[in-house]
């Protein structure tokens, strides 16, 4: 059994050799990503048992994204191979520090991936461990991919904690109409969601922490990703359902000089989960996904080694001062 399953397309990358425009860059190194392997990699870098579920391509470009995520020690025995459908990969630009923008050019319609479907992904694959963590990029891929989501999140007996991170890409809906609703459904029938409190602006017009929280009173634990002033979560019973208020926490992220924010969601919600498996108090559940965060905001690609367990546990047991 696994601790954390991660379902999600992956894709290999291409980094730019220089900054500048899409149109300008001479040469591309080749990395990989997708957000739901990344956290499969922290997560089994820092020793949990991770399994990514997924499909690819018979393609090259499948075998190297399942040789290299094997290689951080995630299971990727459940990943299916399809041979009319190629893997996906997409091209990026540098960050441009001074409007902290990037271009991303997607060649992932049609993907292997893409065709996820409940027919094609057996259900006890992506069940089996303690935490299923999904994302909002697969709802956007097709609507085999959506109505894969939400089998996986209908109520169930026995049904592995759900963990949800929102991440709305707007480039990647064919109807960017109906992301809002989508989104926001998906959210609600999970027990674990991670949002950025920008894109809950921009998917649903909230202003804030305590509006997302009102408005998506159902997750067991909310975590409202701030940027660099840091996370809100809110946990516990709620007033609704319990006698006491539930718990509200904020923790301060750490500042470092970011190279490129791709990937830090994922770092954040990777040590978020393992300090969820291991029944660390909120704030350290916060404090280990900042600081896996905060390295692999130091890389331009979207994987960095997360700091050893041992060291990290010492930096999240420093006293708030060295924290603010
Ligand atoms: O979170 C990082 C991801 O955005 C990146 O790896 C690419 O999965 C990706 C996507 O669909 O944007």
């Amino acid at each position: 059994t696994s601790d954390v399953v991660c379902l999600g397309e992956s894709m290999v990358t291409f980094l730019p050799s220089q900054p500048g425009r899409l149109a300008d860059v001479p040469s591309f190194g080749r990395a990989i990503g997708g957000a739901e392997s990344n956290v499969a990699c922290a997560l089994a870098a820092a020793g949990h048992r991770a399994k990514w579920v997924s499909r690819v391509g018979a393609d090259g470009f499948g075998d190297h994204l399942v040789e290299t995520i094997s290689r951080y020690g995630v299971d990727t025995s459940a990943v299916e191979r399809d041979p009319d459908r190629p893997t996906g990969i997409y091209f990026r630009t540098a960050t441009d520090r001074a409007t902290d923008t990037h271009e991303v050019a997607y060649y992932r319609a049609g993907s292997a991936a893409s065709a996820m479907s409940p027919a094609n992904v057996p259900a006890e694959d992506a069940l089996c461990g303690r935490i299923l963590h999904l994302s909002g990029i697969t709802a956007a891929l097709s609507g085999d991919c959506l109505s894969l989501l939400h089998s996986l999140t209908a109520p169930r007996p026995g049904r592995p904690l759900i963990s949800f991170d929102v991440n709305h890409r707007t480039g990647l809906w064919r109807d960017a109409d109906a992301a809002p609703a989508v989104l926001l459904d998906l959210a609600r029938r999970s027990d674990l969601v991670f949002v950025g409190e920008d894109e809950a602006e921009e998917a649903w017009g909230l202003n804030g922490a305590e509006a997302i929280r009102a408005a998506l009173p159902e997750p067991g634990v909310l975590v409202v990703k701030r940027g660099a002033e840091g996370a809100t979560v809110f946990s516990g019973p709620r007033p609704s359902v319990a006698d006491g208020p539930e718990s509200v926490t904020t923790v301060p992220a750490l500042r470092v000089d970011v190279v490129a924010p791709v990937g830090a969601g994922d770092a954040f919600a990777a040590g978020f989960l393992s300090a969820t498996l291991r029944d660390l108090p909120v704030r350290d559940r916060v404090r280990h996904g900042h600081l896996m965060a905060a390295a692999v905001l130091t890389v331009p690609g979207d994987l960095t080694d997360p700091p050893a367990r041992a060291h990290a546990d010492r930096l999240v047991a420093l006293d708030d001062t060295a924290w603010e």
